[in-house]
């Protein structure tokens, strides 16, 4: 099988939660998913007054618009924030703007689809143990230079809720992410830490809202910066607190991230992310 997990990396992953895998991909074949999400961005970004903002702390204004709520099957865009000035018009071209393209890109687009889809993921997948691996979700996310957010400390399997717990991100490095333009950051171990709450629809489906489990905050220290070059896969267990910091850099930090469950888990119906239309497929091409 190709490019097979060491037992080195396996005992890592288990240990802190997370697997850095430099030169997973090559350089040229993240320039091209780059070029498409550009390409996506100027197609599909709507002008300003229908712009959806992304906020990533917590329960958002736009959970309750379908745009949002829709985008499990669809490709959208979704809008930094600080892109807008004080009139509520766009500092920059709109497709410069974009915070995130959701959530189904795998699926809907031939390059992101080849892009996801490798004998190599498919044995990452394998060895970390997911038997029957499901492609569910995938985000662009741009992290602009200059207006690109913060990213709050969360787990995946807050929002991709499985049971048993299955959720994996993976997420792969288009540019370069340092300290200075954004960058993951990760607490090793604290994928053992229970995970502190769940966000899913409410009861009438219009809304997402959040089960606090444990008011707690995560620890505050302890979080490594994941420095990445272009190329890299990082791994990210489902429970593991892991954060992004904003890009106040000259340099933007683009990153694609899949997460994937596995098909054995049960995934609850009342997951944010449906696609009635939309079967679930692995890493197989
Ligand atoms: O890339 C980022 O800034 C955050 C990504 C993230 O939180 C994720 O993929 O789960």
């Amino acid at each position: 099988m190709a490019g097979r997990l060491t037992a080195a990396q396996l005992a890592g992953y288990r240990q802190d939660g997370f697997l850095v895998l430099e030169d997973f991909v090559a350089p040229g074949r993240c320039l091209e998913l780059r070029e498409r999400a550009l390409g996506l961005a100027r197609e599909l970004a709507p002008p300003p007054e229908r712009a959806t903002v992304f906020r990533a702390d917590g329960d958002s204004p736009h959970a309750a618009a379908e745009y949002f709520l829709g985008s499990g099957g669809a490709i959208r865009c979704f809008f930094e924030q600080d892109a807008f000035d004080a009139a509520g018009r766009l500092r920059a071209p709109a497709h410069l703007c974009l915070n995130k393209l959701g959530h189904a890109m795998h699926d809907l687009d031939p390059v992101f689809d080849a892009f996801s889809r490798t004998p190599e993921l498919a044995t990452v997948a394998a060895d970390i143990g997911m038997a029957q691996p499901l492609l569910l979700q995938s985000m662009y996310i741009f992290k602009q230079a200059r207006i690109g957010g913060e990213v709050a400390c969360h787990t995946d399997h807050t929002y991709l809720w499985t049971e048993p717990p299955s959720v994996v991100g993976f997420w792969f490095a288009i540019d370069d992410a340092t300290t200075e333009n954004g960058c993951l950051w990760a607490l090793p171990g604290g994928h053992r830490i229970p995970v502190k709450a769940r966000s899913r629809l409410n009861a009438a489906g219009t809304a997402t809202e959040t089960v606090v489990l444990d008011p707690a905050p995560y620890p505050a220290e302890g979080l490594v910066p994941l420095e990445a070059r272009r190329g890299t896969l990082v791994l990210l267990h489902g429970a593991l607190p892991h954060r992004s910091g904003a890009n106040a850099s000259e340099r933007p930090r683009h990153a694609y991230t899949i997460h994937a469950i596995d098909g054995r888990a049960n995934y609850l119906p009342d997951n944010w992310l449906r696609r009635p239309a939309l079967p679930l497929r692995g890493f197989s091409a």
